[in-house]
């Protein structure tokens, strides 16, 4: 049985809709407490995680951290509802590097707007907010989803943070991102998620 290390309303929510949509069989695990951005919180000793964050994730002997990975293997591993393109598969490559832009490039770079830090051209391995936003505008006005026609565990780790930065004002909003998030949250995965 799979057990995910949850917070309710943390990046975990994510992996909860994950597991909706693959129908697999899977318990949470609540962990008492996180650190949050208020410098309150602990780490809850029952996490396996090596910073005490969410998600973490036990399938049998495996210990798995970091969304991206975890949406990886899951989506490698359990293949009665297919959520992502197998190795060897069309689109595969392109199903990878957005997995990596998530936390590699979107997250830090509308974080860096959040907090107002200052961003240093090519240092910095992220992109300025504004020019993530027109990557992820172009690429949304070409696809119905991340992946093109087909719904997949891109749109639940990219699709359904950029829901939660729009709402945070951490994105901007445009008519495609709205028409984006609007066909995205309209499915039971996603009601799941934020009833857990
Ligand atoms: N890069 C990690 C980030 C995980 C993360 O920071 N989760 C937050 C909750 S949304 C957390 O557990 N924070 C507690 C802490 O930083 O100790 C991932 O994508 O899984």
């Amino acid at each position: 049985m799979i057990t995910l290390y949850h917070r309710p309303q943390t990046r975990s929510g994510s992996i909860v809709w994950l597991l909706e949509e693959l129908q697999v069989p899977y318990e949470t695990h609540v962990v008492a407490s996180i650190r949050s951005a208020d410098g309150k919180g602990e780490r809850d000793s029952s996490n396996p995680h090596p910073h005490g964050k969410v998600p973490a994730l036990k399938d049998g002997d495996e210990t798995l951290f970091e969304s991206s990975a975890i949406a990886l293997y899951l989506t490698d591993k359990y293949r009665k509802v297919k959520m992502g393109p197998a190795v060897g598969e069309a689109k595969r490559g392109e199903y990878l590097s957005w997995l990596a832009y998530r936390p590699g490039v979107m997250e830090p770079a509308f974080m860096e707007r959040r907090f107002n830090i200052q961003h240093v051209y090519g240092a910095m391995g992220w992109a300025p907010p504004e020019e993530v936003e027109d990557v992820l505008n172009a690429h949304l006005a070409k696809n119905k989803y991340f992946l093109g026609n087909e719904f997949s565990a891109l749109d639940i780790m990219l699709g359904g943070g950029l829901n939660f930065m729009i709402l945070f004002k951490m994105c901007k909003e445009t008519p495609v991102f709205k028409d984006y998030v609007a066909r995205i949250t309209d499915r039971p995965g996603y009601a799941k998620m934020m009833q857990s």
